[in-house]
């Protein structure tokens, strides 16, 4: 049986995408949450490029997060169903890193750079989110399923949801007018199969 650690800091963002998948498809791994002071300076040396999150399989190391995706999702059968579908369910993923780095700046300051904060979320945050969550929109209501893929539930519908989550914290009177993202993110949280892990995972705004 393989064994399978986790490795990422105490927040979703990154890691959640993974850690969801894991928990849907009841495989066990050791979810570390990785100490920013204590453990990451030296950690960091030894990581594939220096980054997390890093997922180990019989420990050999994958570091990059969409590569933890799309491994997870082919061994566990959540990528899509045919070449065709996997495939734009991949460029859906691509494209929600490319609507997560264009907010970068936004989420930065919340951590680090508070008087910065609400400047950021006029100038950044909510230009980003009515430039991509249309896109989002168009692309679920194009799907023959409740979920982004044709076939149903892939990997993606988790990144997605999760962020859709930090985003409706961050700006509520923006993320509640795109009502069939709330409800797919409502949908993806649903799932039985997630409950005991939803119910008991730390809170963090991201
Ligand atoms: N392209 C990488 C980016 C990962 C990344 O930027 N991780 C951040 C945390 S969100 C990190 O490791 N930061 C610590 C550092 O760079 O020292 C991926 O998708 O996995």
């Amino acid at each position: 049986m393989s064994s399978f650690k986790l490795e990422y800091f105490p927040s979703r963002y990154f890691g959640e995408p993974a850690r969801l998948l894991l928990h849907y498809v009841g495989q066990k791994f050791e979810d570390h949450r990785t100490d920013r002071e204590k453990e990451w300076d030296t950690r960091k040396e030894t990581t594939p490029f220096g980054t997390i999150p890093v997922l180990t399989v019989d420990g050999v190391q994958i570091g990059q997060s969409s590569a933890i995706y799309h491994y997870l999702a082919r061994r566990f059968g959540l990528e899509g169903k045919g070449e065709l579908e996997i495939a734009t369910v991949n460029a859906l993923g691509d494209y929600l890193k490319d609507f997560m780095n264009a907010n970068l700046p936004y989420v930065i300051a919340s951590f680090r750079q508070p008087d910065d904060v609400e400047r950021l979320k006029t100038e950044v945050l909510v230009p980003n989110l009515h430039k991509y969550l249309p896109k989002f929109v168009s692309l679920l209501k194009a799907s023959k399923s409740d979920f982004f893929a044709d076939s149903g539930l892939t990997w993606v519908d988790f990144a997605i949801s999760e962020y859709f989550d930090s985003m409706s914290k961050a700006a509520p009177e923006v993320t509640g007018k795109y009502t069939e993202l709330q409800e797919h993110s409502k949908r993806v949280h649903s799932l039985p199969q997630l409950q005991s892990y939803l119910s008991s995972r730390p809170v963090t705004p991201w």
